[in-house]
Formats: C-alpha cells, sequence, structure tokens
C-alpha cells in the first residue's frame, strides 16, 4: 500500500450531540475528553439540518429508528470535532461507553451525560475509516490544524 492511501490509525471523529450541548454539559466533556489525553484538531459548534443529519447516518436507514435519529440530531446544536491520540478509536469508544447509557461503565462520558440509547450525548467514529470519512463530512483541509 503506497503511504498516501494509508488511513491514519491516530485520529477519531466526535459530536456532541444537541441533548448534551442542551443540558449545558459542552464544557464538561470537552474537558473529560482533553483530560484523557485527547488533542483536538479541528472543533465546529453548528447545526445540522435534518438532510445533513440523514447522510451522515445514512448506514442506519433501514434501522427502525432512523427517522427518530434524524429528527433528534438535527433539532438543536452540536460540537463536532476531529480528535488526536495514540490508538483514538478504540480508546475514544471507551471513554464514551456502551451505545445505551445503562449499560455503559461507570465514569464514561455516557453514563454520566446521557439520557437514553436515542439521546446519547456523544458520537464517537467505530472505525480508522469511518473516523475519516466522518471528520472530511465537517472539515475542509483548510479547518483542521
Ligand atoms: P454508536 O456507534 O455507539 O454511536 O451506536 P450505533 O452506530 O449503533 O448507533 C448510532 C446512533 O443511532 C446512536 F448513537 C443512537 C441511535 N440508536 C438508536 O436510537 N437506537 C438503537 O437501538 C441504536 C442506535
Amino acid at each position: 500500500m503506497r503511504a498516501k492511501y494509508k488511513v491514519m490509525t491516530n485520529r477519531t471523529f466526535t459530536m456532541i450531540k444537541p441533548d448534551a450541548t442542551a443540558k449545558g454539559h459542552t464544557g464538561a466533556i470537552l474537558d473529560q475528553i482533553i483530560k484523557a489525553g485527547f488533542t483536538i484538531k479541528a472543533m465546529k459548534w453548528t447545526k445540522l439540518t435534518a438532510e445533513k443529519a440523514g447522510e451522515f447516518y445514512a448506514v442506519h436507514k433501514e434501522r427502525s429508528f432512523y427517522g427518530e435519529l434524524v429528527e433528534f440530531m438535527s433539532s438543536g446544536n452540536i460540537v463536532a470535532a476531529i480528535l488526536e491520540k495514540e490508538n483514538a478509536v478504540a480508546d475514544f469508544r471507551k471513554l464514551i461507553g456502551a451505545t445505551n447509557p445503562a449499560q455503559a461503565e461507570e465514569g464514561t462520558i455516557r453514563k454520566k451525560f446521557a439520557s437514553s440509547v436515542g439521546e446519547n450525548a456523544v458520537h464517537g467514529s467505530d472505525s480508522d475509516e469511518n473516523a475519516e470519512i466522518e471528520g472530511n463530512f465537517f472539515f475542509s483541509n483548510l479547518e483542521r490544524f
């Protein structure tokens, strides 16, 4: 494989979701992310249209919760960010905890700040490939440092 096609393994992508921004948890969540050793490479405070939320979660199009997910993700402000750390994808998934906060480990971001499986405070990429795709969805090359 030539170097230019190599997907970076030290970056992930996150969103602080509308439930968490509305409840005023943005600062506390960012603080926990930074204290866990992640460096912010790109970040923006924004809001998804239903169309853009649908596009981001297109992989879930056939799932029963897709409509609700799109409605929720376009219901308020989000913070989108690219994060860097060694083993970023796996370490970040560990930091945020299980999709369903009821099953998330004590101390994880979802355990502390999420209220349900649908409104679960944060997103974290599930692979290096998706981290790259999702980061590109929100950020141009001029917006990452
Ligand atoms: P995760 O990777 O932990 O964010 O979880 P998934 O990719 O499986 O799901 C993406 C989003 O779909 C979740 F964050 C919330 C929503 N979802 C539901 O609303 N209900 C479910 O049963 C599963 C996921």
